[in-house]
């Protein structure tokens, strides 16, 4: 066997992890193009560059485990188990999405998949993450929570604010940088002082580690070993998987800012084909094997667009509905529900 998918520890299902990275790079290429093509009237922010990086997440966590993403969402939201239909057709805004249509792209809510929340404000998600992480350590059940934001995100003061609070109170937190680079128009080297985002989570006393993010297997890795360390109530870790972004900031933008020569090179590192090829390569998995995920992750795609678009709009008179929380339904541990 190749070595050329590396040592140390693995995923159980590695074509499992290429399926999830499959469905958000068809899922998303569907969805683009529904924008583009003017058939899709919506905010849409592509996660291409962080297929990898969305899949190990969701393979490391739990189904219990809380999750809060970014607007750049899809990719998050389908990793930890969120149906690509129901992301589809919140973009919508059709009865079928995470969020009964109410929320839009930038606003999905999956409580019973952990998908607690995401944001379009930058580093908005972070606090909230903190705040979940606080409810899972009083809970003491085993749960922890995680959080992506962008690299920009890292330069916005309720991100310190959270770190800190995080790190003093050891919570059980995963704090992932999603760093493509970019933040909007502006390359991180043009508003960072000091590029290495990892070493701000230092600063606060957290275990911190950066890694390729274009390399599912060491993201996968460090993941692992940052949930573990949270899960194991030795307080907060941090990632941050470095990639590129591999396209413009929204799906109806453009990249004509981005460095030819830094986007092609990135482009070579495309995580869902170069996967695919190190599967191959390292007789993990054969052709016959991919061709037929890669089968049912378009049949996947071509449902989910069209149960988005089958979905009925939502109307006036629901507006109302499920604004103001239900307890009931929100998954916390008896003790919670003893003191609501
Ligand atoms: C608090 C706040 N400031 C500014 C914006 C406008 N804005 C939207 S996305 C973005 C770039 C953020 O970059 P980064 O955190 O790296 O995330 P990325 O979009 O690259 O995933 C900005 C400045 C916003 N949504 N919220
Ligand atoms: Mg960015």
């Amino acid at each position: 066997m190749n070595e050329d998918i590396g040592d140390g520890p693995m995923p159980a299902d590695l074509c499992h992890i290429y399926e999830t990275m499959a469905t958000i790079t068809f899922g998303e290429a569907a969805t683009v193009g529904a924008v583009r093509a003017g058939r899709l009237n919506a905010a849409v922010y592509p996660v291409r560059g962080l297929e990898g990086v969305c899949a190990a997440l969701g393979d490391v966590l739990e189904p219990t485990d809380y999750l809060v993403s970014t607007y750049r969402n899809l990719g998050d939201a389908v990793a930890k188990g969120v149906p690509l239909k129901r992301v589809v057709a919140e973009s919508y805004g059709r009865k079928l999405g995470t969020s009964k249509g109410k929320g839009g792209p930038m606003h999905l809510v999956d409580v019973r998949a952990g998908l607690m929340a995401t944001s379009g404000i930058v580093g908005g998600g972070v606090p909230i993450a903190v705040g979940l992480a606080l409810a899972a350590q009083l809970d003491d059940e085993g749960q922890i929570a995680a959080t992506t934001f962008g690299d920009g995100a890292t330069s916005i003061g309720a991100f310190h604010e959270a770190m800190n609070l995080a790190a003093l109170w050891k919570l059980p937190i995963v704090f992932v940088c999603q760093n493509n680079q970019w933040g909007e128009h502006t390359a991180l080297s043009d508003y960072a002082g000091n590029p290495d985002l990892a070493e701000r989570a230092r600063a606060y006393g957290m275990h911190s580690i950066a890694v390729d993010g274009f390399d599912v297997l060491s993201t996968w890795r460090a993941l692992r070993e940052a949930a573990d360390h949270a899960r194991s109530g030795a307080g907060p870790a941090f990632v941050e998987a470095i990639t590129y972004r591999l396209g413009p900031h929204s799906a109806a933008s453009d990249r004509g800012y981005m460095p030819k020569d830094d986007f092609d090179a990135a482009m070579q590192r495309d995580p869902t084909p170069e996967f695919r090829r190190k599967l191959l390569e390292s007789g993990r998995a054969s052709a016959e094997e991919l061709d037929r995920i890669d089968a049912r992750v378009h049949a996947l795609v071509e449902d989910a667009m069209q149960a988005a678009v089958d979905s009925p709009p939502q109307t006036d008179d629901e507006l109302f509905t499920d604004v103001f929380a239900d307890r009931a339904a929100i998954p916390t541990s008896t003790k919670w529900k003893a003191n609501a």
